[in-house]
């Protein structure tokens, strides 16, 4: 068995978010399912505050998954995700800052609510100016590549 394993839920966007970073890496790892609709006691036990992701490496966790994949880059450095520039690596930084802070907080809204139509209309304007803000802060200014920040 792999000596890194990784906690995930499928329906999770952190989860997804370190389980993209394992495959971009090529990390192999083992990965386990948690019900997180009925949490075995095991996983009470390993995870602080009951979340996903957490990764296990040598024996110790890690866990929040922006945290996590800061982890993996760092020990497992090829093929780097972050750019080698530490300005162009700041500015890597403040789109992932863009995606918790700003982004996922209005997609979680447009879940939380899809049976209230009244407070829908605010989360689809809201979705729409954060997106909005990628194309314009960033598929626009931030280089020509196919993809996102010229890469
Ligand atoms: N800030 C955390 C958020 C993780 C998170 O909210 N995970 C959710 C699933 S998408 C979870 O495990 N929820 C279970 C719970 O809160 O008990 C991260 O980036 O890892």
């Amino acid at each position: 068995m792999p000596d890194i394993e990784l906690f995930s839920f499928e329906a999770c966007p952190f989860a997804q978010r370190t389980r993209m970073m394992m495959i971009e890496k090529g990390i192999d790892c083992a990965l386990t399912e948690v019900d997180l609709h009925n949490k075995p006691d095991w996983w009470k036990e390993l995870s602080p505050h009951g979340k996903v992701p957490l990764v296990r490496h040598n024996g110790e966790i890690v866990y929040e998954s922006r945290i996590i994949n800061e982890y993996l880059e760092e020990v497992f450095p090829e093929p780097a995700l972050l750019p080698v520039d530490p300005m162009r690596r700041a500015t890597a930084r403040i789109w992932i800052d863009y995606c918790d802070t700003y982004f996922l907080p209005a997609l979680h809204r447009l879940i939380a609510d899809r049976e209230n139509e009244q407070k829908q209309s605010e989360n689809r304007a809201l979705i729409t100016e954060r997106f909005l803000f990628i194309e314009n802060e960033g598929l626009r200014k931030l280089g020509s590549g196919p993809f996102f920040y010229g890469i």
